[in-house]
């Protein structure tokens, strides 16, 4: 569990803030998984949203609250939690019913859950070239000056790595763009994992059996913006394609992962644009 301590906190207003906040950003993955979650207990919970295509994430008050400078995170009166599968099993605690981590099942879907987030840059590295199609570096260098400066910089009180990971993630971006070797590696992780998944899926509704977990929320985002983005579901693990067009049915999963005119013009446009150029996911990855 990532509850923050005292220390690692500098936006001191929100210690006082009673019942669920939750930060958030209305296209991030982790956000969706979360909102999908609260929409399935029934949770009531005030909204405050976090700008990361303005980068409001790498400003001072958002890393006084999350030194990370990642959404999603939660207030639960006072305290504050971040990393989304320990927000949801925190909140899971706290709102039992209807339960979405079954008793007797945490670890297991812990280290289910894990294995998901591990992916969580190889999630971003596939969006960013196949669905999102940005030309340029996606982070500037004055937002990441902004961005290392800000915060505590510790997490329960020790310095934390994974901030830096995450720099170097967004400065080797800035460097190289998101290769055709990095989508291939990150492309065939994901191979690996549906494999899997499709086949836990022969014969059942849900990743876990009978009953929907938050393991489908999880796999549910993932797939979602992998579908965007041109990974070939349909033809690789049917199942999981079938399950996917059955999640996307239920309203509170559709109503989160619903996207502005806008942006679903763009992301329609990379998809022509690589399809003229014969730089489809398919076929950069060789799926
Ligand atoms: N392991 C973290 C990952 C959180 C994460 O990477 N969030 C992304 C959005 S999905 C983010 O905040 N990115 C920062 C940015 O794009 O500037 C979690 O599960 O909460």
């Amino acid at each position: 569990m990532v509850q923050l301590a005292d220390s690692d906190i500098k936006t001191r207003e929100v210690l006082a803030w009673k019942g669920v906040h939750l930060f958030h950003f209305s296209g991030s993955s982790c956000s969706q998984k979360t909102r999908i979650y609260l929409n399935l207990k029934g949770i009531k919970w005030e909204s405050h949203l976090v700008d990361l295509s303005g980068n409001e994430n790498f400003g001072e008050r958002y890393l006084g609250i999350n030194p990370r400078g990642l959404v999603p995170a939660l207030v639960l009166d006072g305290a504050v939690h971040i990393e989304s599968n320990d927000i949801i099993a925190e909140l899971e605690k706290n709102f039992p019913e209807p339960r979405l981590i079954p008793v007797g099942r945490e670890s297991e879907i812990a280290e289910l859950l894990e294995h998901e987030d591990n992916l969580h840059l190889d999630l971003r590295t596939l969006s960013f070239r196949f669905a999102f199609g940005r030309k340029g570096p996606p982070k500037s260098a004055e937002a990441l000056a902004s961005y290392r400066e800000g915060g505590s910089g510790t997490v329960q009180g020790r310095a934390d790595a994974n901030k830096d990971r995450e720099i170097n993630f967004w400065e080797r971006a800035a460097l190289e763009g998101f290769t055709d070797e990095a989508c291939r590696k990150s492309a065939l992780k994901f191979q690996a994992a549906y494999n899997k998944l499709d086949a836990d899926l022969a014969g059942n509704d849900y990743l876990l059996g009978d009953a929907l977990t938050v393991v489908d929320i999880a796999w549910f985002i993932y797939t979602n913006r992998l579908a965007l983005a041109g990974y070939p579901f349909t033809r690789l693990h049917p199942n999981v394609a079938a399950w996917l067009d059955k999640l996307r049915l239920k309203p509170e999963f559709s109503q989160e992962i619903q996207m502005p005119p806008a942006a679903r013009e763009a992301m329609d446009a990379t998809r022509h644009e690589q399809e003229q150029a014969g730089a489809t996911l398919s076929q950069v990855t060789g799926f």
